[in-house]
């Protein structure tokens, strides 16, 4: 690479790492993404699957830039932690106070944000939508009184959470619950297992639904991959 692409290219890094503000830093060190523990996984879907309810562009942005920035500077973070980069996303976010306090906070996100997403994906599918069937339907009667009040419930902590974050329904102790978590915390980090995630960061339904937060809770509904949160599920039994 000559110079004059050089600095154009650094230029350009720049002009990305002020517009992603608290990471600025992190991008500006370095011209490439450096190699590290870990990598985007593809989508399991076509970037349109989910339309109408979730529409294309949003997947493309959410998936390829987003979820890739979280790789991306999770990576660099563990650069120079051999030791750390060997552990799974849920064993580091376990285990952060073995990770020098200087990196901890950018750890708790970074691979907090990639571990959320990954799952996100997952629970979500071209053929969702309708109830969860077997085990988990039973589970979610025992503790919810019925599936709608489950999903009112649910749909009513979406709304509410202030800010960037995740609703969760999750499992502890035999027991469903639904929590919200702010930024990129996962419910691991108090003891439960997630079953179904719902990302609430603007960038997760901006461009479609804008201000009208409400409008996309309701539409991601008829996505909800329930056949494999069952399995989820079955796995915490
Ligand atoms: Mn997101």
């Amino acid at each position: 690479m000559n110079s004059q692409a050089r600095s154009f290219l650094c230029c350009n890094l720049l002009v990305i790492a002020l517009a992603v503000g608290s990471n600025a830093s992190l991008f500006a060190q370095t011209q490439a993404p450096p190699s590290g523990p870990y990598t985007l996984p593809p989508l399991p879907y076509a970037y349109d699957a989910l339309e109408p309810h979730i529409d294309a562009e949003t997947m493309r942005i959410h998936h390829d830039k987003h979820h890739q920035a979280y790789i991306t500077n999770a990576n660099m973070l563990l650069a120079d932690q051999p030791e750390l980069s060997l552990l799974t996303p849920e064993e580091l976010l376990k285990s952060l106070d073995r990770a020098p306090e200087s990196i901890r906070a950018g750890l708790r996100n970074n691979v907090g944000g990639h571990l959320n997403h990954s799952l996100f994906w997952l629970m979500m599918s071209p053929n969702g939508g309708g109830e969860p069937g077997g085990k988990l339907a039973d589970a979610i009667k025992k503790d919810f009184g019925s599936f709608a009040a489950f999903k009112k419930e649910f749909t009513d902590a979406a709304l509410k959470r202030f800010g960037s974050g995740w609703v969760w329904l999750v499992e502890k102790d035999g027991k469903l619950s639904i929590i919200s978590t702010a930024n990129q915390d996962t419910p691991l980090l108090d003891g439960s297992r997630a079953l179904l995630a719902l990302d609430l960061w603007e960038h997760a339904y901006y461009l479609k639904y804008q201000n009208r937060r409400a409008d996309y809770i309701a539409g991601w509904w008829n996505v909800v991959n329930w056949p494999y949160v069952a399995t989820l599920y079955d796995a915490v039994e």
